[in-house]
């Protein structure tokens, strides 16, 4: 298939999100269990092998923030107050359909905020340790990923075999290595697509329930990527500065960051984030035990939230090396201390590297668009 056929596969995944709420409507239909979650630590093949669907729960409109700001404080991050004011206005189709809902005790404002959603939902919260290496820490997530499975077996009366948690561990990973080979074609100079079209991938894929279909089309659109590529077209000019992004949870609202990167010349090659390289660059260990194996995984996975967090920065570092980076983008929304506190950190490990760094700090609201346009085209225009 030719080049125009990819316009249309982008936005089969850019659709995903709201063609799933059918999908997941049909699913109830049929008995499926829906559990929402909220967060990369939830170690979702514990739902999974349990026969349930697991989907993010929306949080990245501002559609529903007013009516969050009647129950929650106005001065906590937007992800924060849209996710509970999705469950208060039952906007969220997500959220609606879901018999459980999975969190887990990362930051202060969203441990608190699932004590309220609590009363609206069935929660299942997940105690977190805030660090990653000490053995009580190990043990401890090890026995939370454990009590996940005997709440999920509980609610929805099933027993999880080993068998069936050890597949669903090799289907997740199998996932996982495709949208890493996917997200890896960017390391071409220049990149075979634009960091917007990655996004649309990378966030869309998560709202495919049918796993087998949806290995399938990412298997597709790489290979459509490469033959395209390799017949020539360079739909990315090679002069395009390499962005790499991190921070916060980016998608929705907040790719008003790619569009403004993009459109002053940049072109973002990678995603530090939740939505890219974070939730996908580690495989879970198929040959321990497997509970064992996705405590140790998801433990380590680098975000603010832990103290210290090498991990977030040895991914970083190696992603800027691999990708041949020629400026780091980090975007926080507002209130949300633990990344605004480690942006000094962040800075000093990026500028150690010899790469020019900016963080911009942003909320839901389309009020700064013009403001974030100004500071990164400078940005983009101080690296020419
Ligand atoms: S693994 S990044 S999804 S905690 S809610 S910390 S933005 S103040 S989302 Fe996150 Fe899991 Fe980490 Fe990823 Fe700040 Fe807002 Fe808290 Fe947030």
């Amino acid at each position: 298939m030719g080049k125009n056929q990819l316009p249309k596969d982008f936005e089969n995944f850019a659709d995903a999100r709201k063609e799933g709420f059918l999908k997941i409507k049909n699913l109830k239909d049929q008995g499926v269990k829906v559990v929402g979650t909220f967060c990369t630590y939830t170690p979702v093949e514990v739902i999974m092998a349990s026969g349930a669907v697991s989907v993010g729960i929306c949080s990245f409109s501002d559609e529903t923030i007013p009516d969050a700001e009647r129950v929650l404080p106005r001065n906590l991050c937007p992800l924060i107050k849209s996710s509970y004011g999705f469950a208060l206005t039952e906007k969220c189709p997500y959220m609606y359909f879901s018999d459980l809902l999975v969190g887990e005790t990362t930051c202060d404002g969203k441990k608190k905020m699932y004590e309220l959603l609590g009363e609206l939902k069935d929660m299942h919260v997940m105690q977190l340790p805030q660090t990653q290496t000490d053995e009580i820490s190990k043990e401890m997530w090890y026995r939370e990923v454990l009590a996940l499975k005997a709440r999920v077996e509980a609610d929805f009366g099933v027993e999880i075999t080993d068998e069936d948690i050890r597949a669903a561990i090799r289907l997740k990973n199998e996932e996982r290595k495709l949208l890493k080979e996917l997200y890896e074609l960017s390391k071409a100079c220049p990149p075979p697509i634009s960091g917007a079209e990655q996004l649309k991938v990378l966030y869309g894929s998560q709202f495919k329930f049918d796993y087998e279909a949806k290995l399938q089309e990412l298997r597709e659109i790489i290979d459509k990527i490469r033959q395209d590529y390799a017949k020539g077209e360079r739909p990315v000019p090679e002069s395009a500065k390499r962005i790499l992004i991190t921070g916060c949870p980016l998608a929705g609202a907040t790719e008003k960051v790619v569009t403004a990167i993009e459109e002053s010349g940049g072109v973002v090659v990678g995603y530090e984030n939740c939505i890219g390289a974070k939730t996908v660059d580690k495989l879970v260990d198929e040959n321990e035990e497997p509970y064992k194996a996705l405590a140790d995984r998801y433990l380590q996975i680098g975000c603010s939230v832990m103290t210290p967090d090498h991990n977030r920065f040895e991914l970083l570092e190696r992603l800027i090396d691999e990708f041949k980076v020629d400026g780091v983008v980090e975007m926080t929304l507002q209130a949300c201390h633990t990344y605004a506190v480690e942006t000094e950190s962040l800075r000093r490990v990026v500028q150690g590297k010899g790469i020019p760094f900016i963080s911009v700090e942003t909320d839901y609201s389309a009020a700064d668009t013009a403001q974030l346009k100004n500071r990164l085209a400078a940005f983009l225009e101080m690296m020419a």
